[in-house]
C-alpha cells in the first residue's frame, strides 16, 4: 500500500492566483456595459400587491426598471431540476413556475422582485431603494418539518402541503420484518443544519448580447459551460447554440455555482432589449439571501442489531427543505445521492429510507460539498457509534464486525449501487494505529486532570463520486507548432487545481515536462460534465489520458511517414519517435510544426466509491463551552493519487468546512416572521484558522475498476467524513456525563447548556 508523505510542490495555477493575475466574474468588464441592481424582498412571505417604479425610472442615469410582469411576459418561468425519476406511487417531482423576478408572491427574503439597469452602479443602487412596492402579508414557515404539518401556510398552489417530492428506496416491508426480529434497536432523530457555502468570490454576471448573430455571450462564475448553458436555456428558451458562457477563474464554489440563478436570465432580457452589456456583481449581504444554501435536513434514524452486534435494519425518514424555490440540484442531493451509499460501509440486508422535499419560506436549497452524502453518513455514523455505546462495544470493533469484506467487492448493495473496490478493514486498521486509537483512554485520563473533557470519534464512510448529467466526457489535445500541448475540457476548476492533476495525467501519458502542457477549460464547445459530485479526475480526467495517448497514436502515422517506415516500426518515449533498429528520430514538436496535431477522446466513466476512516479527538473546557479539535487523523482511498499535495490539500479543506458546520456555522431564520437573522459574517461564524488543528492524512489507494485511471473522486470526502466523525467525538466527550447526543452546530454556548443541565441532573 500507498504510504507517501506527501510532496508540496506549487500547483501550475498558483502563481497566476496569488499574484492577482486570475480573472473572476467581476474582472469581465465590457466596453458600454450598464449596471444592475435588484430590489429584494424584505419579508419572507407576501403577495406582492402593487410595484411601482416611476420614482426609480425618473432616476438620473436609470435606463430601465424590470419586474415580474418583464420576467412573466418573457415567459421565463420554467427551470431545470436534475430529478427526472418518479418517487413514492410513480409520482414526478412538483416545479411549480418560478419567474425569473418574483410575480405575485414574494416567497423569501431575498427573493428578486425587480431588477434596476442604469448607467452606473451607484445610480441602480440608489434607484432600486426608489422601487414602491405595496405587500400583503401572509404567515411564514421556515423549516421543514413545520412545513408539511397539517395547516402551515401554503407556498404554492401546485404544490399541496408544501410537498415538492416524496421518494423512497429500499424495501419497507424487508426492513419491518427485520425489525422485528431484532434484538437492539438504536434510534436517533438529528438535525443537519442549513449552511451557506459562502465561497470567497462574490457571485456576478455580464451579459453581452450579439444582435448581429442573436448570440447571448454570458460571463458568469460557474463549474463548467455546459451546465450553466443547459439551465440558461431551459430557462429562456434561447436555443443551447444560441449561449455562450465565459469563465476563467473561480474563486470557490462548493455546490453553489453551478445554479443558472434568476439575476443571470434576467440580465439576458435587458442585455438584448437594451443593446449593451449588463453587469451585476453580487454584495456578501445579497448573497446570504440569494445563493443557494446547503443541507438543511431532519432525519429520524433507526438500526436493528442482533445479538452479537450484527446490523439487520436500517430505516431513515428524511424531511428535506427545499426553500421557496427548487434548485437544479437540491433535490438530488435529498434523495438520489444519500439513498447510493444508504447502507455506509456496512453489509445491512435491509434498508428502507423515505424521503420528502418541502417548501419553506426560506433560501433554496442547493448542492453543497457532499450533496447528501455527508448527511446520510452523518446519520449511519451517529447510529453506529450510539449503538456502540448502548451495546457496550467499542466502536471500532462495532464497526469491524459489519464492514463489507474486501472478497465481497464489487458489492452490490441493497438501493442498487455497485461499490466496485475497496478494503475497508485495510483502511480501518491504518487509521486505528495512526491515530493511536489504544492510547485514548491515558490522553482522557490527562485532559481530566487539566479539568477538560476529551472525546474520540470515529467514522467510517463511502460515498458515490463520477456521476454524470452529461453522457460522456470529451477532451481535446493540440500539438501546437510552438511546442506546446494545449488540453481543452469543459469541466471547470473552482480551487481544485484541475491545471496541475489534468496537465500531470497529460503529462505523464506523453512522457513531457508538465511546464509544455496547459490546460484550456471551457473555451471549446465539447461534450462533457460540470466540475462537481468530485467526478472531474474520474471523468474528465480519464478522458485526458485516452487523448494522450490517441495524440501519440495519430502522431506516430505522422512520424512513420517522415520516418519512411511503418507505423508499427515507430516507437514513443518522452515527446520522441524512433525509427525501431536505426538512430532516425523524430520529436512531437517537429511534427506539430508543419501544422497542430489534433486529437478528441471521450469516455463514459461509472461511478467511483472512495472510502475512508477519520479519527477526530477535541477537548471540551467545561467552564466555558469551548470545544478544541485536539487531533484529526485521516485515512482515505481515494484510489490512484495524481497529485498528492492536491489531494491533501482538498481533505484540509473539506475537514474545515466540515469543523465548520459542527461546531459554529449555522443560517438561522426567525421562526416567526421568517427573517433572515444570520445575513452577514457578524451573526454567521465561518470556521477559523484556529479551529483546526494539525489535520493528518494518510492514502491508502485501492485502484478503481471504473475508469481509465484507476482513481476515485476526493474533493468532497473530508466533509462526509469528518462531520459524523466530529459529532461522535463530541458526544463522546459528554457521555460521562449522560449527555447522548447533540445536534450541530455545537456552538460553546450549546455545549455548556449541556454539561450545565446534566451535572444539575
Ligand atoms: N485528485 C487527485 N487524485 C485523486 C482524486 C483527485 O490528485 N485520486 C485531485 C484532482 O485531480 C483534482 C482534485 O484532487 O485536482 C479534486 O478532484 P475530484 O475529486 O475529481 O473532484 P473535482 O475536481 O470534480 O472537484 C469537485 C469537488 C466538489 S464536488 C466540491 S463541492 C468542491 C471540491 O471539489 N469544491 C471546491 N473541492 C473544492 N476545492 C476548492 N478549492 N474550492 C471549491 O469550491
Amino acid at each position: 500500500m500507498d504510504t507517501h508523505a506527501p510532496h508540496y510542490g506549487n500547483r501550475v495555477e498558483d502563481y497566476r492566483l496569488v499574484t492577482g493575475a486570475g480573472k473572476y466574474a467581476s474582472d469581465w468588464s465590457l466596453p458600454g456595459q450598464l449596471y444592475a441592481s435588484f430590489v429584494r424582498a424584505d419579508r419572507a412571505h407576501a403577495e406582492i400587491v402593487t410595484v411601482n417604479t416611476e420614482k426609480a425610472a425618473r432616476h438620473p442615469g436609470v435606463r430601465r426598471v424590470y419586474t415580474g410582469a418583464d420576467a412573466l411576459a418573457a415567459g421565463y418561468t420554467q427551470y431545470f431540476v436534475i430529478v427526472n425519476f418518479p418517487g413514492r406511487g410513480g409520482k414526478h417531482i412538483i416545479k411549480p413556475p418560478r419567474p425569473v423576478l418574483a410575480a405575485g408572491k414574494v416567497r423569501h427574503v431575498g427573493d428578486a422582485l425587480a431588477m434596476v439597469v442604469a448607467d452606473t452602479a451607484v445610480a441602480a443602487q440608489d434607484a432600486a431603494e426608489l422601487v414602491e412596492i405595496e405587500y400583503r402579508d401572509l404567515p411564514a414557515v421556515v423549516s421543514a418539518e413545520a412545513a408539511l404539518a397539517a395547516g402551515a401556510p401554503q407556498l404554492h398552489a401546485e404544490a399541496p402541503g408544501n410537498l415538492a417530492f416524496d421518494f423512497e428506496a429500499g424495501n419497507e416491508e424487508a426492513v419491518k420484518g427485520a425489525f422485528a426480529q431484532a434484538a437492539h434497536v438504536t434510534r436517533l432523530k438529528l438535525q443537519v443544519s442549513r449552511v451557506a457555502p459562502s465561497p470567497m468570490e462574490l457571485r456576478g454576471c455580464t451579459v453581452r448580447y450579439d444582435a448581429a448573430d442573436g448570440t447571448y455571450h454570458v460571463h458568469v462564475c460557474i463549474q463548467g459551460i455546459n451546465m450553466m448553458r443547459k439551465q440558461l436555456a431551459a430557462i429562456t428558451d434561447v436555443p443551447e447554440e444560441k449561449i455562450v458562457v465565459h469563465a476563467q477563474d473561480i474563486g470557490g464554489s462548493f455546490g453553489q455555482r453551478s445554479a443558472a440563478y434568476p439575476e443571470y436570465c434576467t440580465q439576458m432580457l435587458a442585455a438584448k432589449e437594451l443593446g449593451r452589456p449588463v453587469r451585476w456583481i453580487s454584495t456578501r449581504s445579497e448573497g446570504f439571501m440569494s445563493d443557494t444554501h446547503g443541507r438543511a435536513n431532519t432525519v429520524t434514524g433507526e438500526l436493528a442489531l442482533d445479538r452479537d452486534g450484527k446490523f439487520l435494519a436500517m430505516k431513515l425518514d428524511w424531511i428535506a427543505d427545499m426553500g421557496g424555490y427548487l434548485s437544479a440540484t437540491g433535490s438530488a442531493s435529498h434523495t438520489r445521492n444519500p439513498s447510493t451509499c444508504m447502507t455506509g460501509v456496512y453489509r445491512i440486508p435491509a434498508l428502507y429510507g423515505r424521503f420528502r422535499l418541502a417548501f419553506t419560506n426560506t433560501v433554496p436549497v442547493a448542492a453543497y460539498r457532499g450533496a447528501g452524502r455527508p448527511d446520510v453518513a452523518y446519520v449511519i455514523e451517529r447510529l453506529v457509534s450510539q449503538a456502540a455505546a448502548e451495546l457496550k462495544i467499542d466502536p471500532a470493533e462495532l464497526r469491524r464486525r459489519n464492514f463489507i469484506p474486501r472478497e465481497a467487492f464489487p458489492y452490490k448493495t441493497p438501493t442498487g449501487s455497485t461499490y466496485e473496490a475497496a478494503d475497508l478493514h485495510g483502511v480501518l486498521e491504518r487509521a486505528l494505529e495512526f491515530a493511536d486509537w489504544k492510547g485514548f483512554a491515558a490522553r482522557r485520563r490527562k485532559s481530566e486532570q487539566a479539568g477538560k473533557l476529551r472525546g474520540l470519534g470515529i467514522a467510517t464512510v463511502i460515498e458515490n463520486t463520477g456521476a454524470g448529467l452529461f453522457p460522456k466526457d470529451q477532451v481535446e489535445i493540440e500539438a501546437t507548432p510552438s511546442g506546446g500541448i494545449d488540453v481543452y475540457t469543459v469541466s471547470q476548476s473552482q480551487g481544485q487545481g484541475h491545471e496541475t492533476s489534468f496537465g500531470m495525467i497529460v503529462a505523464e501519458a506523453l512522457g513531457v515536462p508538465l511546464e509544455r502542457v496547459r490546460i484550456r477549460q471551457g473555451v471549446k464547445p465539447l461534450i462533457g460534465n460540470h466540475t462537481g459530485g468530485s467526478r472531474s479526475t474520474a471523468g474528465a480526467g480519464s478522458a485526458c489520458k485516452l487523448a494522450a495517448l490517441k495524440l501519440i497514436e495519430q502522431a506516430r502515422s505522422l512520424a512513420a511517414e517522415k520516418l519512411e517506415v511503418e507505423p508499427s516500426q515507430v516507437d514513443y518515449a518522452a515527446g520522441v519517435f524512433h525509427a525501431r533498429g536505426s538512430k532516425r528520430k523524430i520529436s512531437l514538436h517537429e511534427l506539430a510544426k508543419a501544422g497542430a496535431i489534433n486529437v478528441m477522446a471521450e469516455g463514459t466513466f461509472g461511478s467511483t466509491f472512495p472510502n475512508g476512516c477519520h479519527i477526530s479527538e477535541v477537548e471540551i473546557d467545561p467552564a466555558t463551552g469551548v470545544a478544541r479539535i485536539v487531533a484529526y487523523n485521516a485515512v482515505d482511498d481515494c484510489g490512484k493519487v495524481i497529485n498528492h499535495a492536491i489531494v491533501e490539500g482538498q481533505v484540509h479543506g473539506a475537514v474545515t468546512q466540515g469543523a465548520g458546520q459542527i461546531f459554529s456555522e449555522q443560517v438561522v431564520y426567525d421562526r416567526e416572521t421568517g427573517q433572515l437573522l444570520t445575513g452577514s459574517f457578524m451573526d454567521y461564524c465561518m470556521p477559523r484558522a484556529g479551529l483546526v488543528p494539525d489535520i493528518r492524512m494518510q492514502e491508502y489507494p485501492v485502484p478503481s475498476l471504473n475508469n481509465a485511471l484507476g482513481v476515485k473522486g476526493v474533493g468532497e470526502s473530508g466533509c462526509t467524513a469528518s462531520i459524523p466523525s466530529l459529532a461522535n467525538a463530541v458526544v463522546d466527550a459528554l457521555r460521562p456525563l449522560g449527555v447522548e447526543h447533540l445536534d450541530m452546530p455545537m456552538t460553546p454556548a450549546k455545549l455548556w447548556h449541556a454539561i450545565d443541565s446534566a451535572k444539575r441532573s
